[in-house]
């Protein structure tokens, strides 16, 4: 598929290299940027299906930001034009788009790099503003902070530029190693890539997963925003990246400490909601024919993300 050969970006090192974002404009509650924070002005597209586009789903829930930013999603397969809206709940009703690809023609029509969501775009100047999840889960909780209905803090709190370090670096090493790693691991051309790629992945979930023998969260006490995203990597480990893409090595579930921290941020309020297993599964599985050419979809497997935590690490508050 013309789409997947282009994802798989090969430097002649038999490695996957992801394409940087290329829309990279910020909104912002000051006026410093022509993108001001404005109610019902900027509207979301998404897959339920991509880790990347996730982050920005669940961002705009735990913030409660539905009111002022809308939402659409696109269909879990990709055909060969692409991200669709084919209807029964994947339609755009902002401008009426058959395929994501529109909004980048909108926006650059000498464009000629990947339709990739999350896409956020500004209806008033019928643009994308932004198609880098990164960005966009931060203005979440910075530049659309006043929008919120209920905000939370993602970064720690305003007066703590330290910990901002922590969080932008740890977020880096997460990227690297982990969300990318998966990626890295399943769309190897050689051995040698694939098993870098594993060792990387595993050294580091191990890392995490002594880190949070001693804490709930990875930063204490509350979920930030690195948590949510290594959330969407973990959510989808065991149903697709441990059997699509390889990973092989461990399951999520055989984790001491990882896999009760996946269920507490699953079973945060409103983040079960945003999960759906279905749709990742049909689009991992059906969408990298050169991965998985029968199309046959991984059953979902049997470990329960809704199972009870120990009361060692309690039930989030309401
Ligand atoms: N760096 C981007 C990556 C987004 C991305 O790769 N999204 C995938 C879905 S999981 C996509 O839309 N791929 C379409 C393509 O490669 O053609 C971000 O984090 O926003």
């Amino acid at each position: 598929m013309a789409l997947d050969a282009r994802q798989v970006q090969d430097a002649g090192d038999g490695a996957f290299h992801r394409p940087p974002s290329r829309f990279r404009r910020w909104v912002s509650s000051d006026g410093s940027t022509p993108y001001p924070a404005v109610s019902g002005r900027y509207h979301l597209y998404v897959a339920r299906a991509c880790p990347w586009a996730h982050r920005t789903i669940i961002g705009r829930m735990l913030m409660g930001l539905e009111e002022a930013i809308g939402i659409s999603f696109v269909s879990p397969l990709r055909d060969e034009r692409g991200w669709r809206f084919a209807g029964e709940g994947y339609e755009d009703p902002v401008n009426g788009f058959a395929y994501l690809s529109q909004a980048y023609d909108a926006t650059d029509p000498r464009y000629d790099g990947r339709v990739s969501v999350p896409v956020l775009w500004d209806r008033e100047r019928g643009e994308i503003v932004n198609n880098e999840s990164a960005d966009i889960l931060r203005m979440l909780s910075t530049a659309f902070r006043e929008l919120a209905e209920h905000p939370v803090e993602l970064l720690g709190g305003r007066d703590s530029q330290s910990l901002r370090a922590d969080i932008d670096a740890l977020n880096a090493h997460i990227y690297e190693n982990v969300n990318n790693a998966v990626y890295e691991a399943g769309f190897a051309r050689t051995q040698a890539a694939y098993e870098r790629a594993v060792a990387k992945l595993f050294t580091t979930l191990d890392e995490l997963n002594a880190r949070l023998a001693g804490r709930r969260f990875l930063f204490g006490a509350r979920p930030l925003e690195t948590d949510w995203r290594l959330f969407t990597t973990l959510v989808r480990f065991d149903a697709v990246y441990q059997i699509h893409f390889k990973c092989s090595l461990r399951k999520l579930v055989e984790y001491e400490h990882l896999w009760p921290y996946a269920r507490d941020l699953y079973q945060w309020h409103g983040v079960a909601e945003t999960v759906s297993f279905e749709e990742i599964r049909a689009h991992y599985y059906r969408t990298h024919p050169q991965l998985n050419p029968s199309g046959l979809v991984a059953v979902q497997p049997a470990a329960d993300f809704s199972a009870p935590l120990s009361a060692a690490r309690p039930r989030p508050e309401s």
